[in-house]
């Protein structure tokens, strides 16, 4: 008897935490802008004097990303970039990591989002050199860009294309 209503007592508690946990992510939900409030954290490392590194920083900004730039020296970002695997190929100015994932130079947030969407099975994406138009880059004669997907074993494929 005295058994059956500590059970009871027990799951009326346990029904209305349940209740509660619910009726909190639905207010979370209903505030709005579920996408921007989800993007992770993005980790940048650049020299203090890029210019087009800045400008990409912004341009993630602007898609709701919050970023922590960090300035590096050249040797440093060298260094970086090997570390990660980011091969002399694909390399450009900065070098950002996020949630686990590596992308190197002016790769659009679009191909980002997509990256964590996706989730692939890749070490990361590379906008290799740094191509005219491509986001922190904009100039008067835009050319066409790929944007590489590369893994730990140095395999390329192509991402998208700009
Ligand atoms: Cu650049």
């Amino acid at each position: 008897m005295k058994a059956t209503r500590r059970w009871a007592i027990w799951g009326t508690g346990a029904v209305i935490a349940v209740a509660s946990a619910a009726a909190g992510a639905a207010t979370l939900q209903q505030k709005g802008e579920p996408q921007k409030r989800e993007r992770p954290e993005i980790r940048v490392f650049k020299t203090a004097a890029c210019g087009c590194c800045r400008a990409w920083v912004d341009h993630l900004q602007r898609q709701g990303f919050k970023v922590a730039a960090e300035d590096v020296t050249p040797a440093v970002l060298d260094e970086t970039k090997r570390k990660l695997g980011v091969v002399p190929k694909l390399a450009a100015c900065h070098t950002a990591v996020v949630s686990g994932y590596v992308v190197e130079g002016h790769v659009p947030a679009v191909d980002i989002l997509r990256l964590l969407k996706e989730r692939p099975r890749i070490a990361g994406l590379a906008a290799p050199g740094m191509p005219i138009g491509s986001p922190g880059m904009e100039g008067p004669n835009p050319q066409p860009y790929n944007v590489l997907a590369f893994d730990s074993a140095g395999r390329l494929s192509v991402f998208s294309r700009h």
